[in-house]
């Protein structure tokens, strides 16, 4: 059985000691393996307390973000790039810090609409940032997540994420599938994961919408199944966003204008099941 996990938005917009605590406690009562903290703004993060929190909770962390703009590793901009090179290098370092082994999301651009499209100077210092970055991540996997063409202009579908990772080269690089992003860039949900196969190292599982899973449009079926085929092992973990939970930049940048939910804990026991159900089906190919 995959590990199944839980993105930390659907608890709370924050990662101050108090809340995050909550969230890590609600995920273990929903029945989740795993929690997904984003680390957009981890200052107010207590690792100790986290890690902690986590041990005794008995829930494995993945991490995740997206870069700013003003920290781009996309960017034609050396001082631009080197910013998001310390961002970078800081969140693989406080995944380890908080006893994760995967670090994931838009790491090759900023987490965001573009005017126009990449350069390929700026494509040039996303290569050069994350082979060095990989080469130092001793222990942590980078996933670099496929997002639709608002929220990056690097890799908007599966064989731009397959390329990227040819160019960079290097060992500990995985592509990060999200049925929410493939839903609009992607000919259909089954095609990418098999072009993925062994590279493919960790899945969001999002409805088209956001909100409850089955209540969109995503052939989730199609999906599981695909998975099945390639005997994908790794996490699942569900992501979902309501303007219910906000964290300021991260739910602006995603566009979080609507509440889809307002019962975090409902959702999750509901996504769980959900997912469950179709790991089931897809494994028994009853479908
Ligand atoms: C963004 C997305 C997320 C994001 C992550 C950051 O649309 O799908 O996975 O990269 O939440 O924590």
């Amino acid at each position: 059985m995959n590990p199944l996990g839980v993105h930390s938005l659907v608890w709370v917009g924050e990662l101050s000691p108090e809340p995050l605590r909550g969230a890590v406690e609600r995920s273990r009562e929903a029945g989740f393996d795993l929690i997904e903290l984003s680390l957009h703004d981890p200052g107010a993060m207590d690792v100790a307390d986290t890690r902690a929190a986590l041990a005794a909770a008995g829930l494995d962390v993945a991490c995740s973000r997206g870069l700013d703009f003003d920290a781009d590793i996309s960017s034609d901009d050396p001082r631009t790039v080197g910013r998001g090179a310390v961002q970078l290098a800081e969140s693989v370092r406080l995944t380890r810090e908080l006893g994760g082994r995967y670090f994931g999301g838009a790491l090759y651009s900023a987490l965001g609409k573009y005017p126009r499209p990449v350069t390929a100077r700026g494509r040039a210092n996303c290569v050069a940032v994350l082979r060095d970055l990989a080469a130092e991540a001793a222990g942590v996997t980078l996933g670099l997540e496929v997002v639709n063409r608002y929220e990056s202009n690097v890799v908007n579908t599966a064989r731009q994420a397959l390329d990227l990772i040819d160019d960079i080269g290097a060992d500990g690089v995985v592509v990060h599938l999200d049925t929410y992003h493939m839903n609009i860039e992607e000919g259909d949900l089954a095609r990418p994961v098999h072009e993925c196969a062994e590279r493919l190292g960790y899945v969001h599982v999002g409805e088209s919408h956001r909100g409850y899973l089955g209540s969109g449009t995503i052939d989730f079926p199609r999906f599981f199944r695909a998975l099945a085929a390639i005997g994908y092992q790794g996490p699942i973990t569900f992501e979902s966003f309501s303007s219910a939970v906000v964290a300021e930049g991260l739910s602006n940048n995603l566009a979080i204008w609507r509440n889809l939910w307002d019962d975090g804990a409902d959702l999750a026991r509901h996504a769980r099941a959900f997912v469950t159900e179709q790991l089931t089906a897809a494994r028994m190919n009853r479908r």
